[in-house]
């Protein structure tokens, strides 16, 4: 398994090198807005603890981790007022999954239709 790098862009906005739209933040994530937004509303959530994907962190974080980040996004569509109209949370990992940061992120978006799931190649 690939080891954790520190100098990813998300550990660096975690440690406060790199200025971020803060939404949210707790013992156990921060969220902020995604620089590129694909959606009216487009944040990503991430753990304080160094995991590079959501199978790292599944595996390998505390319960009270897991529990926290999710209990997290819970608050974050409720504060963004996503949870009556709907929203997609998206983890891509690895490279078939387009994961660019390798710091495990949810992508949270809504605010409007998104669209479909997936766009079939070929
Ligand atoms: P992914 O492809 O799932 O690894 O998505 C990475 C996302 O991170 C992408 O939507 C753009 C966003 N992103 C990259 N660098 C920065 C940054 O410095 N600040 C913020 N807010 N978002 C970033």
């Amino acid at each position: 398994m690939t080891t954790y790098d520190p100098q990813n862009i998300f550990a660096k906005i975690l440690r406060g090198e790199i200025p971020n739209d803060t939404v949210y933040e707790d013992d156990h994530v921060l969220a902020f807005r995604d620089i590129s937004p694909q959606a009216p509303v487009h944040i990503l959530v991430i753990p304080r603890g160094a995991y590079i994907s959501i199978d790292d962190f599944g595996a390998n974080a505390s319960a009270a981790e897991i529990k926290g980040f999710y209990e997290a996004v819970s608050k974050i569509v409720a504060q963004e007022g996503l949870t009556k109209n709907g929203f997609r949370c998206i983890a891509n990992t690895g490279s078939d999954g387009g994961q660019e940061v390798p710091h495990f992120h949810q992508h949270i978006l809504g605010g409007a239709p998104v669209g479909p799931m997936v766009v079939k190649k070929g």
